[in-house]
């Protein structure tokens, strides 16, 4: 059975956009559960970027990346016979923080080439007063592979990494030449909806201009058929397995394979 509506469609708006909007991911109980995990994590008050591979220790996370459906939904969007579990990630956006998270694309900072993706859930609503996600439509397909950066403390930009890296540009100003893109956001996200999204998609995020609503994503990161493993030293070397070749395919060890063979 195939566990998203219209999955036609859908991975149409993925193959097209780099980008699709799924409706009701998570279960009320599943929701319950990463809300109240979320909230213990980010109690220990680190830097927004900070909150990653919760999933490694036992627990909420770790229950919910290895048991619920969300393997089955990556390889059906993707078209994938199976999906690999990279590691997961809290965006924790509080009312008034009105840093915007920078333009990026995600692929330059993991250990790895060819199709990735993020499935970015929605544990609040979601919109652009609170911090909705924006990408610049079709970007994933360019084949730009931009320099990776330091952000501060918010999330934004603060210096390039890999300076002498010949694979890597740096990046435009999408924010300050915005016209000269197709930049769009989806205008209402609920709690459990998600956001599937190519590892190649440049994508911000708005800042929290609202005083009383938070703004909690859960992200989780996977590869699919066709992901290899490349490690490069300076940036990825916190998601590496010693245990997989260079250029083979991204799965196992550090990385299982949570849906399909
Ligand atoms: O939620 C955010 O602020 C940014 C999320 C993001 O950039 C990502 O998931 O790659």
């Amino acid at each position: 059975m195939t566990l998203t509506e219209n999955i036609a469609t859908v991975q149409d708006a993925y193959q097209r956009d780099g980008v699709v909007l799924l409706r009701d991911v998570l279960s009320p109980e599943w929701l319950q559960k990463l809300r109240g995990a979320v909230d213990a994590e980010v109690q220990k008050g680190d830097r927004y970027f900070a909150y990653k591979n919760m999933r490694e220790q036992p627990g909420t996370f770790q229950d919910y990346c290895l048991t619920s459906d969300i393997g089955q939904r990556v390889a059906e969007v993707a078209g994938s016979p199976w999906t690999a579990l990279i590691y997961d990630q809290i965006f924790a956006k509080e009312p008034g923080t009105k840093t915007q998270t920078g333009w990026h694309t995600d692929q330059p900072y993991w250990p790895v080439q060819g199709p990735i993706m993020t499935m970015w859930i929605a544990l609040d609503p979601v919109d652009p007063d609170n911090g909705a996600l924006e990408f610049v439509r079709g970007s994933h397909a360019w084949g730009a592979k931009y320099r990776p950066f330091k952000t501060d403390q918010l999330g934004a930009f603060s210096h390039y990494l890999e300076k002498d890296n010949p694979d890597y540009m740096d990046m435009p100003d999408f924010e300050a030449d915005r016209a000269d893109y197709d930049i769009f956001h989806f205008e209402n996200m609920a709690p459990g909806d998600a956001l599937a999204f190519d590892g190649m998609s440049v994508h911000s995020a708005m800042g929290n201009r609202t005083s009383t609503r938070r703004r909690r994503g859960y992200a989780i990161r996977f590869a699919v058929e066709g992901a290899t493993y490349d490690p490069r030293d300076e940036v990825t070397e916190w998601l590496h397995d010693d245990t997989l070749a260079k250029g083979a395919p991204f799965r196992g060890g550090r990385f299982p394979v949570i849906y399909g063979s």
